[in-house]
């Protein structure tokens, strides 16, 4: 916590943002949730894996409301046993993807544990323990196990046919349309299952789970962006995420981008890759505006501007091929205190867009369509947020020299009365 505060040191409204987050009064959510595990063990168990897997996101599972918290949590739980199994490059390829394929009845079999995973797994405690995970699945509404049980099926048969080749040329995705598919079996499918939960919650309405491109689109916009920025952990452990129809244009090799002599072309296909995500903002913004219930709006809306903070950060920024780049803490905080409405989501959107046209450079030869794809996010803006014209242009900006006219004339008037 301490770096981060140093980190955020230049920033005022990041170190507020800091304190606000730590010293936050537990909202009333929190409050009745923690109460409730105290009396379930098992239940405080799954916590306790959410807790491990991903601290700040699970905070933000926990604040949803008593009728989808449960249900969200597992499903996190399941996928990312799911994520575990398909990245873990010691398993046999047979073995992985009789796994992937069987996922969808795994998780309804009492008691099923598993220890293969490699040593350094990251999650590895969260299937020698998935028994535990089992059980509350067990106990959830069968609407929800039938939700979860689908779209586990849909990606764990989509991951096996990506580990055994079948959309790639040797270990490359090849191109844009693998890697939306690629993108849609490991994220797109999320966004599915989501407004599905929400919907069958009635938390949200039906047509929510009903638009399945916008929920798709959620999913590839926070996918595609991490696939950009884990360019050089993905590299250095055999892993190539991004389609050949775009860096094939910039060079040979995949790995070349690393090397001094290819920058300007690594730039330049750093760029085009934001480009291609650029264009899925609309789509973001337009599900985002149909959310009704505030807990699933925050929850939906914090790792969207994380993603277009990140996607700021890694445009036009050669250090994504040299080490993993991340924003601050205190500017993560700072964006999940501010995501709680769509007018501070919108102005949050606008500002990293018109951080990025900044950098946007006419040399570069993505220019002009970087460009337009920033214009078609304005268009949306002000087409769909009305009051966003507001916060567009400050009001002041023409109205105050008309006023200063007004009160000179009106000096005017009264200095040749006195006269
Ligand atoms: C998620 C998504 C997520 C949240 C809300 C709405 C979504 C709609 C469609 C698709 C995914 C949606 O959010 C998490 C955020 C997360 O875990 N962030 C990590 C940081 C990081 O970079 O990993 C954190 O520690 O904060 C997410 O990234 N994914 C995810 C997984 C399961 C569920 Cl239920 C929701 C992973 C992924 C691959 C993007 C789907």
């Amino acid at each position: 916590m301490l770096n981060a505060f140093a980190q955020s040191i230049t920033r005022p409204s990041e170190i507020k943002a800091l304190f606000t987050y730590k010293f936050a009064p537990k909202s009333e959510n929190i409050r009745r949730h923690r109460q409730s595990l105290t009396k379930d063990e098992n239940k405080r168990r799954c916590y306790e894996f959410l807790n491990m897997t991903s601290r700040s996101f699970a905070a933000v599972i926990q604040e949803l409301d008593d009728q989808l918290r449960d249900a969200v949590c597992l499903f996190y739980l399941v996928l990312r046993g799911l994520d575990t199994i398909e990245d873990d490059m010691t398993l046999d390829l047979d073995r992985k993807v009789e796994l992937l394929r069987s996922f969808d009845k795994v998780i309804y079999e009492k008691g099923w544990t598993f220890n293969e995973s490699g040593p350094n797994e990251k999650d590895r405690e969260l299937l020698v323990h998935f028994d535990v995970v089992i059980e509350e699945f067990l106990k959830l509404n069968p609407k929800f196990q039938q939700v979860i049980a689908d779209i586990t099926k849909r990606m764990g048969n989509g991951m096996a046919d990506y580990a055994t080749g079948e959309h790639r040329e040797n270990t490359s995705v090849a191109t844009i349309a693998d890697f939306d598919l690629y993108c849609h079996y490991v994220a797109g499918l999320v966004g599915h299952g989501l407004s599905d939960l929400f919907s069958a919650s009635n938390l949200e309405a039906p047509e929510v789970a009903a638009n399945t491109e916008l929920s798709n689109n959620m999913g590839l916009f926070l996918q595609k962006t991490n696939i950009i920025r884990d360019y050089r952990e993905d590299l250095e452990e055999g892993r190539q995420f991004w389609p050949r129809e775009i860096w094939g244009d910039y060079a040979d090799n995949f790995s070349d981008f690393i090397k001094p002599e290819h920058q300007d072309q690594a730039r330049a296909c750093l760029n085009a890759m934001v480009l291609n995500v650029l264009d899925l903002v609309p789509d973001v913004l337009t599900y985002m505006q149909q959310l009704h219930n505030q807990s699933v709006f925050n929850f939906c809306a914090i790792p969207q501007v994380m993603a277009i903070a990140t996607l700021n950060l890694v445009f036009n920024n050669m250090d994504v091929y040299k080490r993993n780049v991340k924003i601050r803490k205190g500017e993560a905080v700072e964006l999940i205190l501010a995501s709680t409405s769509m007018d501070s989501v919108v102005s949050i959107f606008r500002h990293y867009v018109h951080e990025i046209s900044k950098k946007n450079d006419a040399r570069d030869p993505n220019f002009i369509n970087v460009s337009m794809a920033i214009g078609k996010i304005e268009q949306w803006i002000t087409t769909n947020i009305p009051s966003s014209d507001a916060n567009a242009r400050p009001q002041s900006s023409y109205l105050t020299p008309i006023i200063i006219c007004i009160i000179a004339v009106i000096f005017l008037a009264i200095y040749q009365n006195l006269q």
